[in-house]
């Protein structure tokens, strides 16, 4: 592993283009392009349910669970390939993760707006690593209040690791923006930690 540090103002990433071997890279991209349960989530996003632009699955311990965009996620249980990287995540950064929210974006018109991962759940200052594998797509970070600073731009290729951690999540937003170039079928997983459970939401 050769992790690059980034330092942000208000911010700090860790990047390694490399994380995985192309073989390695294959193998658990087409494991787990077939064996998740992929599903459309529907978002809550200014009162109005829209499908997300991507598929979606949680997996971790049983009571991990999580809530974005007005939708409550129950995990699904760790696979074997999930629990392998998971294991070797913790042992190479130190930190201990309890789900990973996997996204599969199938083409260029798939995507994730702008967010902070700054849900009460994850904690203060939440580490989270970002494992992609397939098509490379464009990663861009902007500060959420000084508009004087350049937003910050990776691209993600198969097998790279992207860690944000210390004040990221509390300062900036991260996209996945729409291409028009032709780009092949993308999976990302980000290991989470969630550290405060919240009550279900009424109906
Ligand atoms: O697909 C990515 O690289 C980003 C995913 C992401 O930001 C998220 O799952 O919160
Ligand atoms: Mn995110």
């Amino acid at each position: 592993m050769n992790l690059e540090s980034i330092v942000l103002p208000d911010g700090e990433i860790l990047y390694d283009l490399h994380y995985l071997s192309e073989t390695e890279a294959d193998t658990y991209l087409s494991i787990l392009q077939n064996d998740m349960q992929w599903e459309q989530h529907q978002l809550t996003i200014f009162g109005r349910q829209l499908p997300a632009p991507r598929l979606s699955a949680w997996h971790g311990d049983p009571d991990a669970r999580y809530t974005y965009s007005g939708l409550a996620l129950e995990p699904h249980p760790w696979t074997a390939p999930l629990r392998q990287l998971k294991n070797r995540l913790e042992k190479n950064i130190q930190i201990h993760f309890n789900s990973v929210l996997l996204n599969h974006y199938r083409d260029g018109q798939d995507s994730m707006g702008w967010h902070s991962d700054d849900e009460r759940e994850l904690g203060e200052q939440p580490t989270i690593a970002s494992l992609s594998l397939g098509g490379t797509r464009r990663f861009l970070l902007k500060h959420k209040y000084r508009k004087e600073l350049a937003p910050v731009e990776f691209a993600l290729g198969h097998g790279s690791l992207l860690i944000m951690r210390g004040q990221t999540q509390m300062h900036w937003q991260h996209q996945i923006p729409k291409t028009k170039r032709p780009v092949d079928a993308r999976l990302n997983l980000t290991f989470r930690r969630i550290v405060k459970q919240r009550a279900l939401p009424c109906p």
